[in-house]
């Protein structure tokens, strides 16, 4: 996204202590996992090879 001048906020997400396996970010990525990418309309796309296709 920084090579394509996409705006993007980062959000870090503490793996080591169940940040993505709360209730909230489960809703967004069943699988629990990063990165989940979040578009401004609400759309959310999980793995790493989809996100960069
Ligand atoms: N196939 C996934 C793998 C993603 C993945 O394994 N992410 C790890 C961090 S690199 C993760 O979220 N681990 C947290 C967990 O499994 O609870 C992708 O390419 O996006």
């Amino acid at each position: 996204m920084h090579q394509l001048g996409i705006p993007f906020a980062r959000v870090e997400m503490d793996i080591v202590h169940g940040a993505t396996r709360t209730p909230e970010f489960l809703a967004k990525n069943p699988n629990g996992r990063i990165p989940t990418l979040e578009l401004p309309d609400g759309t959310l796309l999980a793995e790493s090879r989809a996100i960069l296709f």
